[in-house]
C-alpha cells in the first residue's frame, strides 16, 4: 500500500497519481471494448457517460479488484469499503468542458462533510496517455480540504490538469474539486471512473441485479465490493464497535 498516496488524499493534493498499474496493451483493450459499447451511454453536455459497465465482463472486475487499488481502498474506507459506481467517460473530439463538482456522497450531503474518515475514494483510470491537449481532467490541488461548496473562482486559480500515461490511475479523495476537460485531439479519450466507498453508504447507481451465475463466479473481492453478504459485514462492523468499547470501559 502506498502510505505516500494515502498521505496524499487526506492531507496532501487530494489526489494522487498511481503508475502503471496495468500495461497499456491492457488498458488499449479496455479503451477499445468501451468504443464498442457507446451505444450504452447517455449525452452529458457534449460527453459520454456510460453508467454500470460491471457487465462488460472480466476486464472490468479486473479493474475494480486491482490489488493497489483495493489496498488503498481499504485503508482509507475499511476493509469492507464497497463498489458506489463504476462507469467509462468519453470525451468526443471538441466536446465542452464538464461542470465543477465533488464526488458522490459528498454532493449529496449536507454541509459539514467529513475529510477523515473520508467516505468516498474516485479512481480516473487512464485508458490512453492523457494530455493537456487530449482532455487530462483538472484538479484543485489540496481542495479536499477547503470545504464548502466548489467556487469556479477559487478552482480556475488553482487548477492544473492530471496527466499520465495508459493504464496509469489517478486516486482521489471524494471532496476534490475537479471537472473533466476539452479534448482538442481528433480522437475520442477515454477513462474508467471507480467510485469506491464506506459500506454505510448507499452506492450511487443500482448495481444488480445479479443472475445466480454471476454471483457463483464473483471473486471474494468482488463479493464484499458489491456488498452481497452485507448483513455478514454489517454484524462483523456491530461486533467490532461492541468489543472496541469494551476494551475502552
Ligand atoms: O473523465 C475525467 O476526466 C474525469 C471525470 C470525473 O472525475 C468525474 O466526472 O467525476
Amino acid at each position: 500500500m502506498s502510505e505516500e498516496a494515502y498521505n496524499d488524499l487526506l492531507h496532501g493534493n487530494g489526489y494522487h497519481l498511481l503508475k502503471e498499474v496495468i500495461t497499456p496493451e491492457q488498458a488499449n483493450a479496455v479503451r477499445e471494448l468501451a468504443l464498442t459499447r457507446l451505444d450504452e451511454g447517455a449525452d452529458q453536455n457534449g460527453q459520454i457517460a456510460i453508467r454500470n459497465i460491471l457487465p462488460w465482463g472480466e476486464m472490468i472486475h479486473d479493474l475494480v479488484t486491482n490489488p493497489r487499488l483495493l489496498s488503498l481502498a481499504h485503508r482509507l474506507l475499511g476493509h469492507d469499503a464497497t463498489l458506489a459506481a463504476v462507469s467509462a467517460r468519453v470525451l468526443p473530439p471538441d466536446c465542452p468542458q464538464g461542470g465543477l463538482h465533488v464526488d458522490y456522497p459528498y454532493w449529496a450531503m449536507n454541509p459539514g462533510l467529513p475529510v477523515d474518515p473520508a467516505l468516498m475514494m474516485q479512481v480516473i483510470w487512464m485508458m490512453e496517455p492523457f494530455t493537456e491537449h487530449n482532455g487530462g481532467t483538472w484538479v484543485a490541488p489540496g481542495s479536499q480540504l477547503w470545504g464548502g461548496r466548489p467556487d469556479e473562482a477559487r478552482f480556475s486559480e488553482h487548477a492544473i490538469q492530471a496527466t499520465g500515461n495508459a493504464g496509469d490511475a489517478v486516486v482521489s479523495h471524494g471532496l476534490l474539486w475537479h471537472r473533466t476537460a476539452v479534448n482538442h485531439s481528433d480522437h475520442p479519450r477515454v477513462a474508467i471512473l471507480i467510485n469506491y466507498t464506506q459500506i454505510a453508504v448507499r452506492p450511487m447507481t443500482t448495481m444488480g441485479p445479479f443472475d445466480d451465475a454471476f454471483v457463483e463466479n464473483a471473486s471474494d473481492e468482488l463479493r464484499a465490493l458489491l456488498a452481497l453478504d452485507v448483513e455478514k459485514a454489517l454484524r462483523r462492523r456491530a461486533l467490532g464497535h461492541t468489543q472496541r468499547a469494551a476494551t475502552a470501559n
